[in-house]
């Protein structure tokens, strides 16, 4: 059996494609299971305008009742925004979804895969997914971290998640030789703040930098992505101590609730959320508006450096 795979390209992304204009792809997990409404809806605006600003468009991803669309439109944004049930996706259910219909968010695991399908070569989220405190027992350990290892994409983040076992999630990292880059610090940011306390395995300062590294790899044959840490603006970042209060109050509140698999990063936001009394929400918000710039910036070099 042949199945044809096409991807819906929205009309602003091929015209982007035809003209060769430089194009970033945009995750739709953290709209349907990482902020709730409206904030969600209104930061997944705000994040394409940050990519135009930079001079890229925006592709941002989701399945839509089995359809791998690479952008999406205005209405098909707020449906998500507001839909219950949406499935999030991953390496291990993208295609579950397109052969059966469903609609889902992706993940930056599947994110990535559609980026590449779609000849995309830069991707802004908040954070991705790594291995959980406690992993070493649980094996809750992201897929985007074995995806960062064998799919071409650059992930510009602000880190992985604080909720995550940071050096653990370096380690793994590093044994699947995926290169974690700093974007002008010494320290791998953790995502609400700007230091985690390791210090960066690379480090670089430009945009067109992170460019000739990717270019480079591709030159020598190494697959896989690479993770670009990028650190919040020091009057927007929410310092170690106070986030790690909340953290540990959320983790403790997640294994009383039972949660598991899937639903644990979605629940642990959430916790934080609440009770940040929306503090935490205010600085994602920023970080990935923040992404959303260096990924444009870098999406623009990699046209340039041919
Ligand atoms: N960044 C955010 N919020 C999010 C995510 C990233 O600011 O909700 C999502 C991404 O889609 C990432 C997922 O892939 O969280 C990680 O989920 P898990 O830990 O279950 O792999
Ligand atoms: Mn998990």
């Amino acid at each position: 059996m042949s199945l044809d795979l096409s991807l819906c390209f929205s009309p602003h992304v091929e015209a982007a494609m035809a003209a060769g204009r430089p194009l970033v792809a945009l995750e739709s997990t953290i709209v349907t299971h990482g902020m709730p409404y409206p904030a969600n809806l209104k930061t997944a605006q705000a994040v394409e305008a940050e990519v135009r600003a930079s001079g890229a468009e925006p592709a941002t991803i989701a399945v839509i009742d089995g359809t791998l669309k690479i952008g999406i439109d205005d209405g098909e944004l707020a449906s998500l925004a507001k839909a219950e049930g949406v499935m999030k996706l991953s390496r291990a259910d993208l295609a579950y979804a397109i052969a059966f219909g469903k609609t889902g968010s992706t993940t930056v695991a599947a994110t990535m895969i559609a980026a590449r399908a779609a000849g995309i070569g830069v991707f802004a989220t908040g954070g991705i997914g790594g291995v959980h405190r406690g992993g070493e027992t649980s094996l809750d350990i992201s897929a985007d971290l074995e995806e960062l290892a064998r799919t071409n994409v650059i992930v510009v983040s602000a880190g992985a998640k604080a909720i995550l076992d940071i050096g653990r999630t370096l380690e793994y990292l590093e044994t699947k030789g995926v290169p974690v880059v700093s974007y002008g610090s010494d320290d791998l940011p953790a995502f609400w703040a700007r230091e985690s306390g390791f210090a960066t395995p690379l480090r670089l300062d430009t945009a067109s930098a992170i460019a000739r590294f990717q270019k480079t790899r591709e030159a020598l044959g190494i697959a896989g992505g690479m993770l670009i840490a990028n650190p919040l603006a020091d009057d927007q970042a929410i310092d170690r101590g106070t986030i790690e209060g909340w953290i540990d109050r959320a983790l403790a509140d997640a294994a009383a609730a039972g949660v598991t698999g899937k639903a644990v990063t979605p629940y642990l936001l959430g916790r934080i959320v609440e009770l940040s009394d929306g503090r935490s929400l205010d600085t994602n918000i920023a970080l990935i508006k923040a992404n959303a710039r260096l990924a444009g910036a870098i999406a623009v070099a990699l046209k340039a450096t041919g």
